[in-house]
C-alpha cells in the first residue's frame, strides 16, 4: 500500500468508505446488512481512518521540516552552464506546452552582448531530462541585450502563451518579448516602447532590473516588481487588465515594498511563491522569506521566522543575481528551488523532507475529485455556506477563477491548461483550506 497522503488514493478511500457507511445507514437500517458486509464496511472505515490518521499527523509533523539542501546528483541542469561561464539567470516554463518545465536561462557578460539559452525538457514532468537547443530553434535566440539579461515568462496578455520580459543590465530597463506564436510553437517579438507596458523602467544609474511578477492587490492580473542593483523595490501596479496590462509606478503608501528597501547593494532578487500555503503569495528576497500578513487586496510583507525555509545556497559575491526559482520539477509534490550561479552553473535544492504539502488550516470536509484531472475537478464541501468562495490560482499566485459556492460541491477547471494549481477555500475572507491541483 503506497504511503498515504491527504492528496492519494488511501486518504479518499477513507472518505468514499466513510460516505458508503453514511449512505448505507441513511437508506436501510443497519441491521438489515448481512453480519459480514457490516463488519467489512466497519472495518474498511477504521482501516482507512487509522491510515488516514497517521497520514494527517505525519503531513502535519514533515511539514515542520523547511530545510533545502542541495542535490547535485538529481540536479537535471548539472551538465550545463552557460558559455561565457559567468551568472547564470534560468527561468523554468513550459513554453511547448507538453505539461513538463522547460528552462531558459540569462548570463551576464560584462559588456558583450548576453544570450538567452535554452534547455528543452525532453523528459516528463516526473522525469526531467534536459537538452540544450541552439540556434533558429532556440525561440530567445535572437534577444539583443547589454551586458545582463534576467528573463522572467509571464502571460501578460492572458491569450494562452507565456510572453517573455527580460531585465537588462546597463540600462536597467526591461524589454519585452510578446509571444505572438501560440502555446505549443512560441514565437517571440521584441515589442517597440510604444507596446512595451513597462518601457518606463530604466534604472540607469543602478544599470539593472530585476523583475518578479505576482498579482498583488488580488484584481486579477499581475503587478510587477522591480529592484534595481541598489536594492531598491519599485511596485509597479497593473492598473489595466489581464489583457492589456497598464503599469503604474507606485511610491506612495500604497507601496507594499516601501518598507523593506535597502540601501545594500549587490544581490537583491525577487521571486513570489506562497510558502505557507495561507492563499497569500510571500515574498523571498534572495533567500530571504517575507511572510505576506495582509490580505488579498493588500498585501503586507514581513520577516518571518514562524515556517521560515532555510537554504543551503546563499549568494556570496555583489553583484550576482539569482532570485529562487520555484518548481516542482520532478512532480513529487514538494517544491524545489533552482538559482543561478556566478560559475555560469545552475543550483538545484530540494527540501529535506518531500512533504511541502499543503496543510495550511487543514479542515477536514473538503473533497477534491479526481485530482490529477484531466478533465474538470470537483469539490465537495459539508461545511460550505453562504460566505463560501473557491479561489485557483496558478503556480505564480494569479487568480484564474474565483467562485461562490452553492450548495455543497462546486465543479471547475475543465478548460485549465494543463499545469499545476492551488486551489483555497475561502469563508469570510480567510482561507480555510487549501489544496494543490494537477491538471494533466
Ligand atoms: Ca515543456
Ligand atoms: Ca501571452
Ligand atoms: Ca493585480
Ligand atoms: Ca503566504
Amino acid at each position: 500500500m503506497p504511503f498515504p497522503t491527504r492528496e492519494n488514493a488511501t486518504y479518499y478511500k477513507w472518505l468514499c468508505a466513510t460516505e458508503q457507511l453514511q449512505q448505507i445507514i441513511k437508506v436501510k437500517p443497519f441491521f438489515r446488512l448481512s453480519l459480514f458486509k457490516s463488519f467489512s464496511k466497519l472495518c474498511a472505515v477504521k482501516a482507512y481512518a487509522v491510515i488516514s490518521l497517521s497520514a494527517l499527523l505525519c503531513t502535519q509533523a514533515s511539514a515542520q521540516k523547511n530545510n533545502f539542501s542541495i542535490d547535485r546528483r538529481n540536479n537535471p541542469l548539472k551538465d550545463f552552464s552557460v558559455t561565457i561561464n559567468k551568472e547564470s539567470h534560468p527561468f523554468f516554463v513550459d513554453i511547448d506546452g507538453d505539461g513538463d518545465y522547460d528552462c531558459f536561462s540569462g548570463e551576464y557578460t560584462n559588456g558583450k552582448l548576453p544570450k538567452i539559452y535554452y534547455y528543452h525538457n525532453e523528459g516528463t514532468n516526473k522525469n526531467p531530462f534536459f537538452k540544450q537547443v541552439t540556434g533558429a530553434d532556440n525561440p530567445l535566440n535572437k534577444v539583443a541585450a547589454n551586458t545582463l539579461t534576467l528573463p522572467y515568462f509571464i502571460d501578460i496578455d492572458a491569450d494562452g502563451d507565456y510572453d517573455c520580459f527580460i531585465g537588462e543590465g546597463s540600462t536597467g530597463a526591461i524589454l519585452y518579448y510578446k509571444n505572438v506564436g501560440t502555446a505549443t510553437e512560441p514565437v517571440f517579438q521584441k515589442q517597440s516602447a510604444a507596446n512595451n507596458p513597462l518601457s518606463m523602467v530604466k534604472f540607469l544609474a543602478s544599470g539593472i532590473a530585476n523583475p518578479a511578477f505576482a498579482d498583488l492587490d488580488g484584481d486579477g492580473d499581475y503587478d510587477c516588481l522591480v529592484v534595481d542593483e541598489d536594492g531598491n523595490e519599485n511596485y509597479f501596479k497593473n492598473t489595466g487588465t489581464s489583457k492589456e496590462p497598464a503599469f503604474v509606478h507606485v511610491a506612495n503608501s500604497e507601496d507594499p515594498f516601501s518598507a523593506l528597501t535597502s540601501s545594500y547593494k549587490g544581490t537583491y532578487s525577487p521571486s513570489f511563491y506562497d510558502w505557507n500555503k495561507d492563499g497569500l503569495t510571500d515574498l523571498f528576497v534572495n533567500t530571504t522569506y517575507y511572510k505576506n500578513v495582509g490580505t488579498v487586496g493588500r498585501p503586507e510583507f514581513v520577516v518571518s521566522s514562524e515556517s521560515q525555509p532555510f537554504f543551503q545556497n546563499k549568494p556570496k559575491a555583489e553583484f550576482t543575481f539569482t532570485p529562487l526559482r520555484w518548481v516542482d520539477i520532478n512532480k513529487d509534490g514538494a517544491v524545489d528551488v533552482f538559482q543561478g550561479n556566478s560559475n555560469g552553473s545552475f543550483v538545484y535544492q530540494t527540501l529535506s523532507s518531500s512533504s511541502n504539502a499543503i496543510v495550511a488550516s487543514p479542515i477536514s470536509k473538503v473533497q477534491v475529485l479526481p485530482n490529477p484531472s484531466k478533465e474538470e475537478f470537483i469539490v465537495n464541501l459539508r461545511t460550505a455556506n453562504a460566505a463560501t468562495i473557491v479561489r485557483v490560482t496558478d503556480e505564480q499566485g494569479k487568480i484564474i477563477t474565483t467562485q461562490f459556492v452553492s450548495g455543497n460541491s462546486l465543479e471547475f477547471g475543465k478548460e485549465f491548461k494543463p499545469g499545476v494549481y492551488f486551489m483555497q477555500v475561502m469563508q469570510n475572507n480567510n482561507v480555510v483550506y487549501a489544496q494543490k491541483l494537477v491538471k494533466e
